[in-house]
């Protein structure tokens, strides 16, 4: 989508400090980190959210946790812990409507959220 700054990033017309990125998915540091490692996994097909994944859309989702376990390895936060989680719409805090999973770690992460 050409107004879309998430499909803008994973096409390479955006910068973003890229931490993977294959054919499906793209990971990338969080522009406004919350904790010491936060970073965003995306889908390269844009879908506005969790509540748009069809059946189809089952590998993807694999894939995804799959990347943001192997990310969570390679900066040390995978024994420790990792916050994963997706907004769905703007009462639950989503401002940018491609769906994108975070991953945050480096610290106690506190329960309830906010
Ligand atoms: P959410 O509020 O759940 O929709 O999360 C959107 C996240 O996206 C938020 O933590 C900040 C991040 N973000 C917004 N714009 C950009 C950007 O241009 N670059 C990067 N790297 N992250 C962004």
């Amino acid at each position: 989508m050409e107004d879309c700054i998430f499909c803008r990033i994973a096409q390479g017309e955006m910068d973003a400090k890229i931490l993977y990125s294959d054919e499906e998915v793209v990971a990338f540091q969080d522009i406004n980190p919350q904790a010491p490692v936060h970073f965003l996994v995306i889908p390269r097909k844009h879908l506005h959210s969790a509540f748009q994944l069809g059946e189809e859309d089952q590998h993807l989702l694999y894939k995804i946790f799959h990347v943001i376990r192997e990310i969570s390895r390679e900066k040390g936060i995978d024994q420790e812990g990792v916050r994963i989680l997706t907004n769905v719409a703007p009462g639950a805090g989503q401002s940018v409507f491609h769906l994108h999973f975070h991953a945050l770690g480096g610290r106690r992460m506190l329960w309830p959220p906010g």
